[in-house]
């Protein structure tokens, strides 16, 4: 995470986030084409002396087919817009029915707790078992001089998931809202005490994800990072066994 790295999206880890990442740079190439045709005139506009006397204006008053244009054309600039902005929404909301395994991540002041729940027919039957622990930030002081960690943003356990496969993911509160946030994955859901919010995640690369909480939620609240490591299934059935020996 360089400087300038800071600067722009997380590479993408799920299909969500290549999406939104894509509509950005849709919606921004519309903007930067906007803002030069707005430039443009301006400009045209502040150094023609005679439009500024209103010379040439004087024989144009109305142009009936021109004000329609200008009257479409952001109609259809908002339209061009919304179609894939509802798309990726429609995506981002759609449940999968179909489970590998769901984890329960609960907020509190100021860190987080894991919950491994099982459905019946997932691909670790007959592993079953409770997985449950608390997540931690390392303190500064803690880390060491290495460059391999990342300053208020390592914790003393991650969750671990397998990749490639669809994850439900409950996420609640046991204080206040809390927000559990993975930018890499194109997710934020809010932790809000006294109901579960269900999101289905799903990482397509093997890899570390980063992330923070997002709602202030307390003095602490800059210090209860997100720190998750997607295995393969495989892998993941092997540090299943080991936590559960
Ligand atoms: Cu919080």
């Amino acid at each position: 995470m360089s400087y300038w790295g800071q600067l722009m999206f997380q590479d993408s880890a799920s299909l969500t986030m290549k999406n939104l990442v894509l509509y950005h740079n849709l919606a921004l190439l519309v903007l930067v084409f906007i803002m030069s045709m707005v430039g443009y005139f301006l400009v045209i506009f502040v150094f023609n002396g005679n439009l500024m006397r209103g010379l040439s204006c004087r024989n144009s008053s109305s142009n009936e087919l021109l004000e329609s244009l200008w009257t479409l054309f952001p109609v259809v600039w908002l339209l061009f817009l919304a179609g894939p902005s509802l798309k990726i929404l429609y995506l981002m909301e759609m449940y999968s029915s179909e489970y590998g395994m769901s984890l329960k991540v609960i907020g509190h002041q100021w860190y987080w707790s894991y919950d491994y729940v099982y459905s019946a027919d997932s691909f670790m039957k007959g592993k079953d078992g409770e997985l449950e622990f608390d997540s931690y930030m390392v303190p500064t002081s803690d880390l060491g001089g290495s460059n391999e960690v990342y300053r208020l943003l390592e914790v003393d356990s991650r969750f671990v998931l397998p990749s490639g496969e669809n994850i439900r993911v409950l996420v609640g509160s046991e204080d206040v809202m809390h927000c559990w946030t993975l930018p890499s994955l194109g997710l934020k859901v809010d932790a809000v005490p006294g109901r579960l919010n269900m999101l289905t995640l799903k990482s397509n690369h093997v890899g570390v994800v980063y992330g923070q909480c997002s709602e202030i939620c307390g003095a602490n609240h800059s210090f209860m990072p997100i720190v998750g490591e997607f295995i393969s299934p495989k892998m993941f059935d092997w540090w299943w066994l080991c936590q559960m020996s």
